[in-house]
């Protein structure tokens, strides 16, 4: 498991978010966790520019419906990538290993499909520690490296579009 704080980033490398449209896509399930990935997401976008107003944020029950909520975000709404935030704890969960293929898969389906960024902040770990620690603790938020992450990939798609 990476043990890289996922808050620390090279701010020189991340371009202008002024004028992209995001949409967030939130599980509630360990909510705890999953609320502080959205909040580091929604800071990191307006720090770089994003304006509140184009960023969408929608709640689904559990990590297993980020797939088709991501889905919906694409399909009815003109956001130009999505991020995914959902946390999987392996010692709550025999569904853990179906429910993390499950997602990484659907996921990755999406960003083909839509020709679009789909960006994976689902963390999936052995326990609750590990979560907190990636979710505003000692190892950062991975919410913040999402939303690097999907300006980045937007930023490549305007550079070469
Ligand atoms: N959803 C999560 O996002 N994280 C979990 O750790 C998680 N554990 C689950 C454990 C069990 C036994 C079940 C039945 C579901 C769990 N889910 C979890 C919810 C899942 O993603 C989905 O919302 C439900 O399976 C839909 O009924």
């Amino acid at each position: 498991m990476a043990t890289k704080n996922l808050s620390e980033y090279d701010i020189e490398k991340v371009p202008s978010a002024r004028g992209m449209k995001f949409g967030i896509v939130v599980a509630e399930w360990n909510y705890e966790i999953t609320g502080a990935l959205a909040e580091g997401a929604f800071e990191t976008l307006k720090k770089h520019g994003a304006d509140e107003k184009n960023i969408i944020v929608k709640h689904v029950p559990g990590s297993f419906e980020l797939i088709l909520g991501a889905q919906y975000m694409a399909e009815y709404t003109d956001v130009d990538a999505v991020i995914v935030l959902g946390c999987v704890i392996q010692g709550e969960t025999p569904h853990f290993d179906y429910i993390c293929a499950g997602v990484t898969q659907g996921i990755t389906d999406l960003n083909i499909k839509y020709n679009k960024p789909f960006i994976f902040g689902v963390l999936t770990t052995n326990n609750q520690q590990q979560a907190l620690d990636r979710a505003g603790g000692r190892l950062g938020n991975k919410g913040d490296e999402a939303a690097v992450t999907a300006i980045k990939m937007v930023a490549l798609r305007n550079d070469i579009n």
